[in-house]
């Protein structure tokens, strides 16, 4: 393990910003977060979650809250039966909300369309006749690698329907990636379209599709939702267009209730290795705590409120976020399509004045981009109906978050940090809106009904004041069920550092202030948080040796202003290689080469050519030596070096560098 990246400069960051913001009494009257919720979770766990669980439908009630017995595998609400897409969709229609807006969904190029419950309804029981037509049924996983469509919902929420699994893979990642994620959930049917806007280009989808089930032979069939119009090749014996299986259908489907731990969906996740993880989530636990978060951190007014998540349907924060919590709840909400920048930059602000968006929650990342962008930019638009703001994927630093509350929230609306994860499923560190006094750049306390501690390489917790590990110390509704195939990954990634405390390890530093409120710091292993999208390290690297001029690589984040942390390559070239293979396009081929093998987010900033790479005496890659090259810092001790002139021999090479 190495020390947290970029620790010293969130410290430095927290010493420029004290203030802390009470909530306004206008809006703490009105708030569905109390302070009794905090007392009712601590004097009884198990029936607060209970409670929490009477949110949703059941078609049968569980017997027994929490089993616990065989941690780290949890069951939640045992016995209980519920199907998780009659939560999202029929109840709201049977509860006479049918014409109520579910989505308000709008395309890049400026074509929108509403969809109410009543539609969603027909939609989505079109689109799970047409998958059961198509042969999926209970257990079967389905892969989806759609941009953010309205037909991704229908297909997520069909596949919940039908007890099937949906394994969403991000319309950015690679066809390797996608193959490896289809082959490793042998997935029968994948999802997608013909091809995606991105700022203001029609780029190819389904080509990647192409390339990637060449190589996979559990898939039996394709379907193609047209979106661009794009030519895509076709293989009849295995492609169908969208609209061709799924406009005949039916437009109703009896949902059928599934066991509260029946699978509901596989996210893959960058974990410290190169392969990534298959987090399992399961049904009634999941939605739980999906529909209460929701209610309780947005303080979601369904009848009135218009809520919008900017996050894409690709990451947990889609799924949890736009998907299972704010339907699961009757929400109205806004789902757009394209990037804050197309076709200027003032789009976000726009669509907030045009569907007058109530509830915003986006990323750190984002924020710093609309401070780069110019304050004058949202200032052109009505943002009065904002009245909450959300953050969610990195630690915010405290200049973006006074940035957020002065030029979006007009210094009125609330922020809620809120730090969870892919394995948590939802949101577990957040301040209560309406009760909890905010402090810029801390998420603060554990939500009623979670805990979470700060501890040292023991397990004990550190003292206020004092930096350590996050851990949670205690199960919850939404957590992971283990990774897909691999129970012995599961218990060693999350279970095994503090196996005699039974605690569960994040992989996140944090501190305590000395009110005891929790600071988060950043990874603490190799896994680097770019624009608050996970990818190790060692995913990079591996990338990197596959292209056959390279010798070794080693990866490191770098802080960056914008988008939290960069991806900075220090390569070794293969003794052939001449100055030609270091030149200026054999390192745009190199970052070439990692887009196609991981994705364009996975793109280094920088690839650095070296002579040698900085190792330990027992053969380890010192990143922390690499980091100081890629921050321009004074490089740190070299006293473990296994060849302490190294560091010489790479800093007089850089010239080199790109
Ligand atoms: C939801 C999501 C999880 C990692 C997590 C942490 C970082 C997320 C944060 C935060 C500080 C916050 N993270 N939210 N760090 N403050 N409010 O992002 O899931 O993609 O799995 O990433 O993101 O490092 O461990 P995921």
């Amino acid at each position: 393990m190495s020390e947290p990246d970029g620790q010293s400069t969130t410290l430095d960051n927290l010493l420029s910003e004290s203030r802390t913001f009470p909530p306004s009494e206008a809006f703490a009257a009105q708030a569905n977060a109390t302070s009794e919720l905090y007392d009712e979770a601590n004097a009884d766990r198990e029936a607060f979650w209970a409670a929490q669980a009477r949110r949703l439908h059941w078609d049968t009630e569980w017997d027994q809250v929490l089993d616990w017995s065989n941690a780290p595998f949890a069951k939640w609400f045992v016995g209980g039966k519920l199907n998780v897409a009659y939560n999202c969709v029929d109840r709201h229609v049977e509860a006479g909300h049918g014409d109520r807006v579910a989505i308000h969904w709008e395309g890049e190029p400026g074509d929108s369309r509403t969809i109410t419950y009543a539609e969603l309804q027909r939609e989505v029981s079109r689109t799970a006749n047409a998958l059961a037509s198509l042969g999926v049924g209970s257990g079967d996983r389905v892969a989806i690698y759609l941009p953010m469509l309205p037909e991704a919902v229908y297909a997520m929420l069909a596949c919940a329907r039908l007890g099937a699994l949906h394994s969403v893979v991000f319309g950015g990642f690679s066809s390797e990636a996608l193959r490896t994620r289809i082959n490793d959930a042998a997935a029968k049917v994948v999802i997608t379209c013909d091809g995606q806007y991105r700022r203001g280009k029609a780029m190819p989808l389904k080509a990647n599709v192409d390339e990637a089930v060449a190589g996979t032979p559990s898939v039996e069939h394709v379907l193609v939702v047209k979106r661009t119009g794009t030519e895509t090749d076709w293989n009849p014996a295995r492609d169908q267009w969208w609209d061709d299986v799924v406009e005949g259908q039916p437009d109703t489907h009896t949902p059928e209730a599934f066991d509260a731990e029946h699978p509901l969906f596989i996210l893959y996740t960058s974990g410290t290795t190169g392969r990534p993880k298959g987090i399992l989530h399961t049904s009634g636990g999941y939605l739980t705590q999906a529909a209460y978060t929701h209610h309780t951190v947005f303080d979601l007014k369904p009848e009135s409120d218009v809520y919008w998540c900017t996050a894409d349907i690709g990451w947990v924060t889609g799924h949890t976020y736009i998907v299972y919590g704010p339907l699961a709840n009757g929400a109205t909400q806004v789902i757009y399509e394209g990037t804050p920048n197309a076709p200027h930059e003032g789009r976000h602000w726009e669509i907030v004045q045009k569907y007058g968006v109530t509830l915003y929650y986006t990323a750190p990342t984002t924020i710093r981009t609309f401070m780069k962008w110019g304050a004058d930019i949202p200032a052109r638009y009505d943002l009065s109906s904002l009245r909450l703001l959300g953050s969610v994927g990195e630690p915010i630093n405290p200049e973006a978050w006074i940035w957020y509350r002065e030029h979006i929230g007009g210094n009125r609306a609330p922020i809620v940090d809120t730090w969870w994860q892919t394995e948590t499923g939802a949101i577990m560190i957040s301040p209560l809106p309406g009760h909890t006094h905010t402090k810029p750049g801390s998420a603060q306390r554990p939500l009623p009904g979670i805990s979470a501690k700060v501890v040292d390489e023991t397990g004990t917790p550190v003292a206020h004041g004092s930096g350590g590990l996050l851990v949670l110390d205690q199960p919850w509704p939404s957590m992971l069920r283990g990774i897909w195939g691999d129970d012995e990954r599961y218990r060693e990634t999350y279970w095994s550092k503090f196996a005699d405390k039974g605690f569960y390890f994040a992989g996140d530093g944090a501190k305590y202030d000395n009110d005891g409120d929790i600071w988060l710091l950043g990874r603490v292993d190799d896994v680097m948080n770019v624009s608050g999208h996970r990818i190790s390290t060692t995913e990079v690297e591996s990338a990197l040796v596959s292209h056959p001029t390279v010798a070794e690589a080693a990866v490191v984040g770098a802080s960056d202003p914008t988008t939290g942390q960069a991806i900075v390559a220090f390569v070794i070239l293969r003794g052939t290689a001449d100055d030609a293979a270091s030149g200026e396009a054999a390192i745009k081929a190199l970052r070439d080469h990692v887009a196609h093998e991981i994705g364009p987010i996975a793109k280094p900033r920088q690839i650095m050519v070296v002579p040698e790479l900085p190792k330990t005496r027992s053969g380890k890659i010192m990143r922390r030596l690499l980091r100081d090259v890629a921050e321009n810092r004074e490089i740190g001790d070299v006293s473990t070096l296994a060849d302490s002139s190294v560091m010489n021999l790479i800093s007089a090479g850089l010239g080199k560098s790109s």
